[in-house]
């Protein structure tokens, strides 16, 4: 693959509704749009850290730096015959994953689309719809959550996952199991809010039957995950702590967790994504794609990788208008069925950039000439 160009668009774009986690709360998230174009092709990819450097030590700028500084001038040194070249020749630069990420989802849809594929067919996925579920934030009330959670479920979603943070936990789960029962599917996800000294608290969950608890402890922990998960029947599923296949192995070896969350950035790419997918299929640990409030693109990656057959758990990945008024890419990702999204079958992401949204939200472009 002989890459010509490649055009970077930071575009700034706002969300539907604020979304608030243990760490944060965001109204509008700005990223990274790329471009890479080969002859008569051109493959996307977009950056998904947040803003601030609060979920990862990546943000926004911190890519743009590593793409211009490090990144790019070394795709040009090297040649690539398959992106999984992309994770070695990125492999003397030290973490920066979701920086990686960007450039190896761009190269990933380039690739798909010279060979005719289906970018979900390429990565070895056989699914041809996904089921997906939706991420609540901290909301204002108990009462909010509730109304949220009914309207998602009236769209199908067939997953509800509520960011819990201490003193916004018990209380609010145990209102969604009164009111909705103990059938629908219900997970937490803490980031990371709390520690071992809670654990007679975290122990509380267990009656709550909820799917998992979502990274509770330390964001590099796996040690003390292990100690909780042996007091909890309720899995523990690890999203934070796992960047590598690496450390999923050691998680898994541990028995820090029964559930991985896979983030296409946040483990430095598909390739890396699909590894850690082959090894949890061997050790029996379920796994389902995370998100990062994605736009369109990014999206589409999240539906490809979710095609592949341990993906049993109906993953973040939820239609456009979840957090966007108008998204990046036509079409937009909508349910086909309840709770459902259909994988694209045309060649590469599936779906084409809306240049006219591009425009409206961009703030700067920059391009890079091979
Ligand atoms: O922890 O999964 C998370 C969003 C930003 C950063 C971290 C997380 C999230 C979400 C939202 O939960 C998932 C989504 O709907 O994209
Ligand atoms: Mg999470």
């Amino acid at each position: 693959m002989k890459i010509d160009k490649i055009i970077i668009d930071h575009i700034k774009m706002p969300l539907v509704h604020p979304f608030e986690t243990s760490f944060g709360k965001m109204s509008e998230k700005d990223f990274l749009v790329i471009q890479m174009h080969s002859g008569e092709y051109v493959g996307y990819g977009e950056s998904v850290a947040l803003p601030d450097p609060t979920y990862t030590e990546e943000t926004t700028g911190t890519i743009s730096y590593m793409l211009d500084q490090f990144l790019i001038p070394l795709l040009w040194r090297e040649a690539i015959h398959h992106p999984d070249d992309v994770t070695e020749i990125f492999s003397p630069i030290r973490r920066n994953n979701m920086a990686k990420a960007a450039v190896e989802g761009a190269v990933w849809d380039l690739y798909s689309k010279q060979n005719g594929l289906p970018l979900a067919k390429a990565l070895g996925g056989k699914r041809k719809t996904i089921d997906v579920g939706v991420s609540i934030g901290i909301e204002k009330s108990i009462d909010n959550l509730i109304e949220k959670v009914e309207h998602f479920l009236q769209e199908g979603y067939k997953k509800i996952k509520v960011k819990i943070k201490p003193g916004y936990d018990i209380e609010p789960l145990q209102k969604i199991r009164e009111k909705f029962g103990y059938n629908i599917p219900l997970m937490a996800d803490a980031n990371s809010a709390y520690t071992l000294q809670d654990i007679e608290k975290l122990k509380k969950l267990d009656s709550l039957k909820l799917l998992m608890v979502e990274q509770p402890l330390g964001f590099d922990d796996i040690v003390d995950h292990a100690k909780l998960q042996k007091q909890m029947t309720t899995p523990i599923c690890l999203d934070e702590s796992i960047n590598s296949r690496e450390d999923a192995r050691k998680a898994i070896e541990l028995g820090s967790c029964k559930i991985i969350n896979i983030k296409i950035g946040r483990v430095g790419g598909l390739s890396e994504a699909k590894k850690i997918h082959d090894l949890c299929a061997q050790r029996h640990i379920p796994v389902w794609c995370g998100g990062m409030l994605e736009g369109g693109i990014g999206r589409a990656h999240n539906i490809a990788i979710t095609s592949l057959a341990n993906f049993t758990i109906a993953g973040d990945t939820s239609a456009s208008s979840r957090y966007w008024h108008e998204d990046i890419i036509l079409p937009e990702v909508v349910l086909s069925k309840p709770g459902t999204i259909q994988v694209p079958a045309a060649p590469g992401i599936g779906y084409e950039l809306n240049e006219s949204i591009i425009q409206k939200y961009r703030i700067s472009r920059k391009i890079y000439e091979n």
